[in-house]
């Protein structure tokens, strides 16, 4: 099986590049970071010879043996948790935690992420308050989601945490900071996220 060799990341905190240093950590695999400007015009990620390793022109990207590279910061995860205890084994259990982890990628991120970006990389002063009323709205709405399955479950990948907490975790973190009403059962739950073994802080 190819092995990871390379995280390009961005110089300014992700929550999407994140996801995969968290899991590296958990995994206790260590590999060189190489961190772009994404703030740059035009950002490093689009420019010719990282177009060459992912046409999408996005970090997070995970840099292979094979001289492969893997885009998306939720495939990073199930590639690097396969035959971990983060990967759930039954496969409806895999499959739910899958299914969290599409959530976040269309109603968490989009809001969340996209708010906390504006909110901290500059943009804001130049969305109509119309805009944010919705991303706000948007966002708290998938905040709700999750606040409902914690009310009856610990964690987001069947009975233990794994890769679909890892990947909630991102960007949930920073919820409270940028504006979000953030439930008590969601913060006890990014309590338990900081409490496992590996865990790291996000860069500051
Ligand atoms: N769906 C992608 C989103 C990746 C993404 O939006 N990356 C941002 C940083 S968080 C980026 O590379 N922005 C630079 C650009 O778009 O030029 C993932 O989960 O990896």
């Amino acid at each position: 099986m190819a092995r990871p060799v390379r995280l390009f990341e961005s110089s300014i905190p992700s929550g999407n590049a994140y996801k995969v240093s968290l899991m590296l950590s958990h995994l206790g695999i260590a590999i060189p970071h190489v961190q772009l400007d994404i703030l740059a015009k035009p950002s490093e990620t689009r420019r010719p010879e990282f177009l060459a390793r992912n046409p999408n022109g996005r970090i997070p990207l995970l840099e292979l043996d094979d001289g492969t590279h893997l885009p998306e910061s939720n495939a990073i995860l199930c590639f690097l948790a396969d035959g971990t205890e983060y990967m759930p084994a039954d496969p409806l259990v895999r499959a739910r935690a899958l299914s969290w982890m599409f959530f976040e990628q269309y109603s968490h991120e989009p809001y969340v992420a996209v708010l906390k970006f504006w909110t901290l990389y500059g943009g804001l002063h130049n969305k109509r308050p119309d805009e944010i009323a919705l991303w706000k709205e948007r966002g708290h709405a998938a905040l709700g989601v999750m606040a409902g399955h914690l009310a009856n479950h610990a964690w987001f990948t069947g009975e233990k945490y794994g890769i679909a907490d890892i990947a909630l975790f991102a960007y949930t973190q920073s919820a409270a900071q940028v504006g979000f009403d953030v439930p008590p059962i969601i913060d006890q739950w990014l309590g338990r996220v900081r409490a496992q073994p590996g865990y790291i802080a996000i860069k500051s």
